[in-house]
């Protein structure tokens, strides 16, 4: 099942098959791996067990319009919280403990889902690309140490009197293994094709996006690639999304699988433990290419 993806008006123009997922199809894991082969992005229906409920940063806390550590700026309002609750000592969960215990049982309980729809996701491409040993990725997402985080977004409604398109949140790769977004059904987000077309994404508030992410592309050493997207606040109605960056613990080192690729002088990157791509990440702006701290 695809669905097109409409051209962007300004620029280089083209439209492109979006991969849907189907979870309940037996040939899910196959139709995972082509879509994070050609596309590194795709759309999950049927995800049954999740529930439809949901809810200047440090990085962490609120933050408005600026993004990051180097001077990023975007026409949106964020929540960024860390997923690992066992960091209690963290700024993030200070400030998030101050908020009504209705909210913070809904992000908790939307967090959870998403760490089991991220591992469930990671499971499939394990199994499809016959990775070894079992739960060689997926175990990163699921235990404790996991350093994942989830980050609310709100773009207000474009004004009759602002310029035609402005930036809500700029382009970007994400640094982590997968994300998982969810949206309301106010358009916005694009995502660039490996020509460097931007095409929009028709919004769908009942299902999920998941993005490939750097480490998920170090890993595959290439196979996978990790999806430039941005988000223009092109919109007559406000939009909101929920993003669930699924990251390995801070210790882990990341590198292409042996059972991927047998002999080291393929390797396309060199081993960083996530502590070190993900500081040096934050030394960047948002657009940078992080990648290349990898590559060899
Ligand atoms: C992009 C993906 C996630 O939103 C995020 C972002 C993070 C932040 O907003 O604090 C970063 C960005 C993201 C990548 C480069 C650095 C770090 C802003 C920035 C300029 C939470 C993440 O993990 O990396």
């Amino acid at each position: 099942m695809v669905v097109v993806l409409q051209p962007v008006p300004k620029g280089k123009t083209s439209s492109v098959l979006i991969p849907v997922v189907d979870l309940a199809d037996p040939t899910s894991k196959t139709q995972i791996v082509k879509a994070c082969e050609e596309l590194g992005f795709f759309k999950v229906v049927n995800h049954g067990s999740l529930k439809d409920k949901a809810g200047p940063a440090d990085p962490f806390g609120y933050g408005s319009k600026r993004i990051g550590l180097q001077g990023d700026v975007g026409c949106v309002e964020y929540i960024l919280l860390n997923a690992n609750s066992h960091l209690s000592s963290t700024k993030t969960t200070a400030v998030f403990r101050k908020t009504p215990a209705i909210f913070r049982e809904a992000v908790e309980e939307y967090m959870e889902e998403m760490k089991g729809m991220s591992s469930k996701v990671l499971e499939m491409v394990e199994e499809a690309l016959g990775i070894e040993p079992k739960e060689k990725v997926s175990r990163l997402v699921k235990v404790k140490e996991s350093d994942s985080c989830f980050r609310m977004n709100y773009y207000k409604e474009k004004e009759e009197t602002q310029a035609k398109e402005e930036i809500g949140f700029g382009e970007h790769t994400d640094p982590q293994l997968i994300s998982v977004l969810r949206s309301n059904d106010t358009e916005g987000l694009q995502i660039c094709l490996k020509d460097g077309t931007w095409v929009p994404v028709p919004p769908d508030h009942s299902s999920f996006f998941v993005f490939v992410g750097d480490t998920l592309q170090v890993m595959t050493n290439g196979r996978f690639k990790s999806v430039k997207h941005r988000v223009l606040t092109n919109t007559k109605r406000s939009r909101l999304s929920m993003i669930y960056f699924a990251g390995p613990p801070l210790t882990e080192k990341i590198a292409p699988l042996a059972c991927l690729v047998p002999k080291q002088e393929d390797y396309l990157y060199k081993e960083l433990t996530w502590s070190q791509y993900k500081s040096s990440g934050y030394k960047t702006k948002l657009g940078d290419y992080r990648l290349g701290l990898f590559e060899k």
